[in-house]
């Protein structure tokens, strides 16, 4: 009597992954809402009574600048009316602010300086 042949299970097709799915499954892809920070860019103004000298010097001693640089952003502002020292995170931008108020105002100079975002 025969017996029956031995049944061999069949193969299961194997999937081949996509070449480009990295084994990864994506559920939804996001537009990217993560935005950098809002900078903050530290610009002084001018008045007729603080001298050159002292706004240059506060010029390189807070924001960094050497003389030539500092000169020709105190000759911005003195001509223009404000200029820009430099651009910070929000909070280094108002503590700048607040090192040049606090030095203008222990030499008993009336020189002013804000923080505002910058323009996109
Ligand atoms: N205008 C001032 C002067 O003639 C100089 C000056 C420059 C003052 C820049 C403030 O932020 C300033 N002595």
């Amino acid at each position: 009597m025969a017996s029956k042949s031995p049944q061999i299970p069949p193969v299961s097709p194997t999937r081949q992954p996509d070449r480009d799915d990295g084994g990864s499954v994506v559920l939804e892809r996001r537009t990217q809402k993560v935005q950098p920070p809002q900078m903050y860019q530290v610009v002084m103004l001018n008045d007729d009574y603080t001298p050159m000298e002292f706004v240059v010097v506060v010029i390189q001693e807070f924001f960094g600048k050497d003389l030539e640089v500092a000169t020709q952003i105190m000759l911005k502002i003195h001509l223009d009316g404000r200029g820009v020292c430099g651009v910070y995170s929000r909070d280094v931008a108002a503590t700048k602010v607040d090192q040049v108020l606090d030095a203008a105002a222990k030499a008993g100079h009336p020189l002013q300086c804000i923080s505002e975002p910058v323009e996109a």
